[in-house]
């Protein structure tokens, strides 16, 4: 059930390529986040979306086919306030996009690395994404020239976030909102599926860009603005720091090619699913 109209949009000749900066833009715009939205106010107000949360503009190609990967847990006030944010956000920007709430069993940690990896296999096998951008649920960019768009570089998306006083809270730092390409993604072997509780799996990802010599690209403070929900502090992973401190080691292990590699970790999420307790292949 996809939304878009496929009698306009068979022919892909015949439509011209989106503008690269999108004429809707609207520039800074504060996100609302004090009126609540039941979910049907969600789907009524965007029809366009409602079936499979996959948008497409109807005048024009989008220049990227986007995936919005979300790791989910229990947090259902802050999903409807922020699928309510982003679609017309994204919409402005005229992108080609899906978006892929991975929610986890409650028995199992919180494993936020091991979600995004999940999300990226399932989207990839829906459709031929050209960029996925790993989004926190709790994040709201506040200004829409802030392009959800890869480059041929990773792009750390929330540079200055409200909670840190619109600061980068430190240069290595590559969690919230984070955007690579498929070959990106597949050349590091995904995240580490390693980081069970809260924290250090983007640190992780960090080292692993770094280590295959790529460079995380950042947009300026001042269009990379984002709006926190607030919640209370999850558990922090007690190993995060030595798993981090290990996490080249068994990268420099692996001696795969990239292609290889996505089958190595990646294959481990297969196999684990969303329940599985055995133990599985992971980095
Ligand atoms: C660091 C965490 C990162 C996290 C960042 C911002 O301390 O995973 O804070 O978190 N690293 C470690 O704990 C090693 S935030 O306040 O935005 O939730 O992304």
């Amino acid at each position: 059930c996809y939304l878009w109209d496929t009698t306009n949009t068979t022919d892909d000749a015949q439509i011209s390529k989106c503008p690269i900066i999108s004429p809707y833009l609207v520039g800074y715009r504060k996100p609302v986040i004090n009126e609540r939205i039941v979910w049907e106010e969600v789907l009524e107000k965007y029809k366009a979306v409602r079936c499979d949360s996959h948008f497409q503009p109807s005048n024009c190609k989008a220049r990227q086919k986007v995936a919005l990967i979300v790791p989910f847990r229990d947090r259902y006030a802050h999903l409807e306030v922020f699928l309510r944010h982003i679609h017309p956000f994204l919409m402005r920007q005229q992108l080609d996009y899906g978006i892929y709430v991975i929610d986890l069993d409650d028995k199992i940690k919180f494993n936020r690395g091991l979600l995004l990896n999940v999300g990226f296999i399932e989207a990839s096998k829906e459709y031929d994404y050209d960029c996925y951008i790993f989004h926190d649920v709790d994040l709201l960019p506040e200004n829409d020239k802030n392009l959800y768009r890869c480059s041929d570089q990773p792009r750390h998306m929330s540079v200055a976030v409200d909670k840190f006083a619109y600061k980068l809270p430190y240069a290595a730092i590559f969690g919230g909102v984070s955007a690579m390409t498929k070959d990106q993604i597949l050349f590091v072997n995904g995240f580490s599926n390693k980081f069970s509780g809260w924290g250090g799996e983007d640190d992780d990802m960090f080292n692993r860009l770094k280590h295959h010599n790529m460079t995380v690209m950042r947009s300026m403070d001042d269009v990379s603005m984002y709006k926190m929900l607030k919640h209370k502090q999850s558990d922090p992973n007690p190993q995060r720091f030595k798993l981090i401190r290990t996490g080249m080691k068994r990268a420099s292990g692996l001696k795969m090619k990239p292609c290889q590699s996505i089958f190595f970790n990646l294959w481990g999420v297969l196999l684990l699913g969303f329940n599985v307790k055995a133990s599985l292949v992971s980095v």
